[in-house]
């Protein structure tokens, strides 16, 4: 028996990736258009909802976070400021007396510099004039162009007092703006979404009689209907349990997936959020905890012929997560949530699953607040999927299966959305 040694002798000479299409792998990484399946923008239709401009990227809660680690300013006070003040305070924080060296802080200088703009020469005040000569409508279609983003995914929520009143009185849909139906309050609060709900007309009460349940499928048609949801969505805690005898568990058996087999929706959870674990951050006080995914297991496997898109917030349930996707063909896997929005996450998320999934999962999403930062969340991500993508094609190449143009194309209209679609579509 010979003695092992390293690598075998044919995989240590097998040839590497020609330059010329590895160059071609990354170069339609970087540029195939994608859909953007969530994101917390709006149809210019709803006018000041969509955030843009360097204010807004500089006061993304992301960044309110971390500047909050170096100024000992008390929060009311910062609240108290003007947003022009808030941005100020966040851009000397971090990016004049510390290196932009966050994700985050890194997506403002990508996004600036994308725009032809140069953050260190040119100064917040020069930026900003900049910003105030934009159009919007223009600057829609640049950020898209730049992003290589062909449609969003809009969040929409029936129980959002200023987004609500848009969808009333009904308004000339931009179709590159989709929508999803997010109904968090109904599941989490349901003492005080009844009260909305029958403020809306929907004679509900807040013991889930089967009356209240048929009134909330109501509610879920019209408004569906009403937004042309692509999907219905909720985000829940780490401690969600199910089956369970809770408010949460009679809405989805109830209401909720009865609402989407009929209508053939995904049901899209988001696992894992521990929601203001400090308040006094607002919008930035949520934080993530290890989420218990076999309650998604049993609500899955009950329910075949339903559909369900998950992405988890915790790194540590991303493993687990792949291996129930590859036990359940109704559950489609989507993005790199938030707090794994990060490249040593995105880059440990898509290689573990494209080595359990191959190429039937969504790796990224948005979930842009500002339409300025879609720009650096797509860029920072396509190259990592690139890095990744050339990985796996080398791999194959050295065993004799060489990718193809028609193979690439293929393979990449899937990952930017193609199989998402394909999912929506899908009857199991
Ligand atoms: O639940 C969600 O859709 C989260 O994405 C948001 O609540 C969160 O604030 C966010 O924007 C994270 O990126
Ligand atoms: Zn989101």
């Amino acid at each position: 028996m010979p003695a092992c040694s390293g690598p075998s002798e044919a995989a240590v000479n097998e040839p590497a990736l020609p330059k010329e299409l590895e160059r071609k792998i990354r170069e339609r990484v970087a540029t195939t258009p994608t859909y953007d399946i969530h994101t917390h923008l709006y149809d210019p239709a709803l006018e000041s909802l969509l955030l843009w401009g360097i204010d807004e990227q500089l006061t993304y809660h992301y960044l309110v976070a971390e500047a909050f680690r170096s100024i000992e300013l008390p929060y009311e006070k910062y609240w108290a400021l003007k947003k022009s003040e808030q941005a100020e305070l966040v851009w000397r924080t971090l990016f004049e007396q510390r290196s932009p060296l966050s994700e985050a802080t890194r997506g403002v200088i990508t996004t600036l510099h994308a725009l032809g703009l140069d953050p260190k020469k040119d100064g917040l005040p020069k930026i900003r004039r900049w910003f105030s000569e934009q159009k919007l409508g223009a600057f829609v279609t640049r950020v898209m162009e730049l992003a290589h983003v062909h449609t969003f995914c809009m969040t929409n929520s029936p129980f959002d007092p200023e987004e609500r009143p848009f969808w009333e009185k009904s308004f000339q849909r931009d179709p590159l703006f989709t929508a999803a139906l997010r109904i968090d309050p109904l599941l989490i609060d349901w003492q005080g979404a009844s009260k909305t709900l029958t403020e809306q007309g929907y004679a509900v009460n807040p013991t889930l009689d089967q009356k209240s349940l048929s009134e909330v499928r109501r509610f879920l048609a019209d408004w569906s209907k009403k937004l042309n949801a692509k999907y219905v969505m909720v985000s829940l805690e780490p401690d969600f349990a199910y089956p369970a005898k809770s408010d949460i568990a009679t809405l989805i058996d109830g209401a909720v997936l009865p609402h989407c087999l009929e209508h053939g929706l995904p049901f899209a959870l988001m696992p894992g959020v521990v929601r203001q674990v400090n308040p006094a951050l607002r919008l930035a006080g949520d934080g993530v905890g290890r989420a218990d995914l076999s309650a998604y297991q049993n609500l899955i496997a009950a329910h075949p012929h339903h559909k369900f898109l998950v992405t988890a917030l915790a790194r540590e349930n991303q493993h687990e997560l792949c291996v129930m996707a590859r036990k359940f063909r109704n559950l489609h896997v989507f993005g790199c949530w938030w707090f794994t929005n990060i490249p040593t996450a995105i880059n440990d998320m898509t290689r573990m699953r494209l080595e359990l999934l191959g190429p039937s999962f969504t790796p990224q999403h948005s979930d842009a607040r500002v339409l300025d930062q879609v720009i650096y969340k797509w860029r920072h991500s396509r190259q990592i999927l690139g890095d990744v993508l050339v990985e796996k094609y080398s791999d194959l190449f050295r065993v004799g299966w060489a990718v193809t143009d028609a193979d690439l194309e293929r393979d990449l209209r899937q990952l930017f959305g193609g199989s998402f679609e394909t999912f929506l579509l899908a009857n199991f």
